[in-house]
């Protein structure tokens, strides 16, 4: 019985990892450098291009601000702004699609750390607010830097959504959600099989450095793949993840955008701590496998056992 040969699903997809935006470097110079990334990505074929976490900005959460005026110069409250639309009109006539992440200030006044996916023809066609906030909500000045992502933004409140797009089922997450296993179960179970992020990581944690012995460097970047190829593999999903990275404002960003595969190979990697596109071919039916036999989760998953995962938030250890 020869191999069920499967039909290929090719999206060719690119990763647009940026280096460093200053504080003052505006919204036009940012999408700039994108359209510069955008035009890079057409020469190479790509139907999608994935922008980091906050494409817009610097990552302002480093700093604590008490003038809430000076907080909402980060955000934005349209979508696309009179700064943005040059990004929108060169990817419709590209005929590229896209993931920028972003500041979103709601009408309500409501401020979430956001993310949009674009499609080929230059619409919105999914949102997406971040849920796993990491960091502090109060200024901890004895840190060499603040990480207030729990001040600035609340907990997103549109769940873990996918799309039917681009010949396949899509997601999105920002940043620290990739680190919890239960971001990439959700949309797993959904059928996803592209996953798109965008991630701005400190190389050190400025909570180790008061609180504890600094956790060594090279475990940012460990950590960064180990998470993302394990959620792959355990999802039969492809995963493609932009950073901002190098020196921003001080801090220090890793690089590492990647393209992981379902088997939770690394087929595309950045070298640089800079504007760098990195892309691959990701063929959505290497998906099946997966999902047909190891991670059939109909055939073997047993959710009689696994209630505590939705039920409780934090550890309760046995008496
Ligand atoms: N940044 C970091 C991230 O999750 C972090 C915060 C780094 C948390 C390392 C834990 C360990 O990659 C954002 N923006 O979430």
């Amino acid at each position: 019985m020869p191999p069920k040969q499967l039909v290929p699903r090719i999206v060719t997809v690119g990763a647009a990892q940026m280096g460093p935006i200053a504080r003052t470097e505006t919204r036009r110079s940012c999408v700039e450098r994108m359209i510069a990334m955008l035009r890079d990505a057409a020469c190479k074929g790509c139907h999608v291009v994935v922008f980091p976490e906050l494409a817009l900005t610097t990552f302002f959460p480093r700093w604590f601000m008490p003038d809430w005026r000076e907080v909402d110069a980060f955000f934005e409250t349209e979508m696309p702004s009179a700064d943005v639309r040059p990004l929108f009109d060169e990817a419709k006539r590209l005929k590229i699609g896209f993931y920028l992440g972003y500041a979103e200030k709601t009408s309500e006044g409501r401020r979430f750390n956001t993310a949009i996916l674009v499609d080929r023809e230059g619409a919105i066609v999914g949102k997406y607010r971040k849920i796993h906030l990491p960091g502090h909500a109060e200024n901890e000045p004895e840190r060499p830097f603040q990480h207030l992502e729990k001040r600035y933004f609340e907990p997103g409140d549109i769940g873990f959504p996918v799309w039917r797009t681009l010949g396949g089922i899509v997601g999105m997450a920002v940043c620290n959600d990739r680190r919890w296993p239960e971001t990439y179960r959700v949309m797993g179970l959904k059928g996803m099989e592209l996953m798109l992020l965008g991630y701005n990581t400190p190389a050190i944690n400025g909570w180790a450095m008061v609180h504890s012995a600094p956790e060594p460097e090279h475990l940012r970047q460990f950590h960064n793949h180990l998470v993302m190829q394990a959620g792959a593999y355990q999802n039969s999903t492809w995963v493609v993840a932009t950073a901002k990275a190098g020196i921003e404002e001080g801090c220090s960003l890793i690089g590492g955008s990647c393209i992981v595969a379902p088997t939770g190979e690394i087929v595309a990697l950045a070298r640089t701590v800079g504007d760098e596109l990195i892309v691959a071919d990701c063929d959505l039916s290497l998906c099946t496998y997966g999902k047909e036999t190891t991670f059939a989760f109909s055939q073997h998953r047993r959710i009689e056992h696994y209630g505590l995962i939705a039920s409780q938030t934090g550890v309760v250890e046995p008496s």
